[in-house]
């Protein structure tokens, strides 16, 4: 089961440089807002969508064309943190909703549609989390069940088993990316640390993997191509 885990950590992947340009792009995005995090930031950030576009990032996915589909930002501080319950990354953003049988159940999130595909779409997808702080033992790292993404969907008896180990945590330092699998057990406990732990979140998917009519709510590719990171 563990021959594949179901992550991998790229340490260093993005100099410091761009690892502080970024840092002051959350905080422009998000403005007076205090929430703990935001979504949909291609639209809303060049800077982040060329990032979700480059070759860097291109280069920790599988070979097949992966295209950015969701963003999001985590961003837990010492006024907003919080413990994240072990869960899969179970369902996807589309532009509208359309009954198509295997997608469901449907729920919305800050008036999106959202939807859970069958398991084999989430099983090829990638995640990359693009890593702005570091994230020691007490800085609510992420934590992971290895292998556990390679059962589906999990049903509580199987989360249960899984989350009595073995856990890995994912401590990592600014520029670190990990890559993992949507279906991957993971969690987070609140930070006990005053520092940030700001992380953005992307998910790609293939090109052919959604069924028409449905159409992803974000396509960072949807009118440009691949770039250098000297352009980021
Ligand atoms: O960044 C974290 O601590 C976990 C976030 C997460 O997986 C979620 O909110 O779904």
């Amino acid at each position: 089961m563990e021959e594949n885990p179901g992550f991998e950590l790229f340490r260093d992947c993005l100099p410091f440089s761009l690892v502080e340009s970024l840092r002051e792009e959350v905080e422009r995005l998000k403005g007076a807002d205090d929430r703990a995090g935001a979504r949909n930031l291609f639209a809303r950030s060049d800077a982040i969508r060329n990032l979700a576009l480059s070759c860097e990032l291109r280069a920790l996915l599988p070979p097949e064309e992966h295209r950015p589909v969701r963003s999001l930002l985590f961003d837990k501080t010492a006024e907003k943190n919080w413990p994240v319950a072990w869960h899969q990354d179970r369902s996807i953003a589309v532009a509208s909703r359309k009954e198509i049988a295997g997608f469901g159940p449907w729920s919305e999130k800050t008036g999106i549609p959202h939807v859970e595909p069958p398991p084999s779409l989430l099983e090829s997808m990638a995640t990359l989390r693009i890593h702005l702080d570091p994230t020691p033992e007490d800085n609510g790292p992420l934590l992971v069940c290895p292998g556990s993404h390679q059962l589906g969907f999990l049903d509580s008896t199987a989360i249960e088993e899984f989350s009595r180990g073995p856990i890995v945590t994912v401590s990592c330092q600014p520029g670190d990316v990990l890559r993992m699998s949507p279906l991957l057990l993971h969690s987070s406990k609140r930070s006990q640390s005053p520092s940030r732990r700001r992380v953005l979140h992307f998910e790609y998917a293939r090109r052919s993997d959604l069924p028409k009519p449905l159409k992803w709510y974000e396509d960072a590719e949807a009118d440009s191509s691949p770039i250098e990171s000297s352009a980021i």
